[in-house]
């Protein structure tokens, strides 16, 4: 079985738990508290010296990294993962692009808004700037959506999930999602497939 390392509430480690709970991979989560600083614990930079979650264990017992990678991984050889190179190539450029220019100002702009409001202050301008660069992606991105119904060739994959995790709580960081109307209705879309579960639904149901 998998095991997967993560916290509740953080869209890098609901992307991996919805693609293992929609493509039927049997997995198990051991919660890290991030607020509690135990991805830093020596017991957990034992396991994963990066000290960030989610890390995945896979059923040989090699560890992954880098909630993108285990998305390719796990998405090998499915319905959700394009045979067509040059589609397969789309689904990178996303996931690359996600890791690049939209989860770094998203993330840290719904984390010191929305889970740490009392640090929020102090760190004003870089919520400026971070707002400024998420909108700039979130903008592309809504381009892309009003002309496709979905990232990559007009069918859900692995790239929609990676986008999915931290563009659907993108509002808790004061992005005006209902402004774009291209996300909003892919997001519908996304939320319609089989087996979807919201974030603290999946969270709750994993670890019970
Ligand atoms: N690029 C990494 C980012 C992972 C990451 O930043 N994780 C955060 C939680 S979402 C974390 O572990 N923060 C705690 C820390 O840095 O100690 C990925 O996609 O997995």
């Amino acid at each position: 079985m998998h095991t997967l390392y993560a916290t509740m509430g953080s869209g890098n480690c609901y992307k991996v738990q919805l693609l293992m709970r929609q493509l039927d991979i049997p997995f198990r989560v051991i919660n890290i508290d991030v607020l509690k600083g135990e991805t830093q614990s020596p017991e957990y930079l034992a396991v994963n010296p990066n000290g960030k979650v989610p890390y995945l264990v896979l059923p040989d017992g090699q560890g992954l990294g880098e909630s993108d990678a285990m998305l390719l991984h796990l998405a090998e050889g499915s319905h959700l993962m394009p045979t067509d190179p040059m589609e397969r190539t789309r689904v990178f450029e996303w996931l690359f692009w996600e890791q690049s220019s939209h989860e770094p100002h998203i993330s840290p702009a719904r984390f010191w808004i929305a889970i740490m409001p009392e640090g929020r202050d102090e760190r004003a301008d870089q919520i400026a700037v971070w707002h400024e660069r998420g909108n700039k992606a979130l903008r592309m991105m809504n381009e892309h959506l009003l002309q496709n119904d979905f990232l990559v060739g007009n069918r859900y994959t692995v790239a929609d999930i990676g986008l999915y995790g931290y563009t659907h709580v993108a509002d808790e960081g004061e992005f005006p999602l209902s402004d774009y109307m291209g996300i909003c209705k892919w997001m519908d879309r996304v939320r319609s497939m089989p087996r979807h579960m919201p974030m603290m639904e999946i969270a709750t149901a994993v670890a019970a």
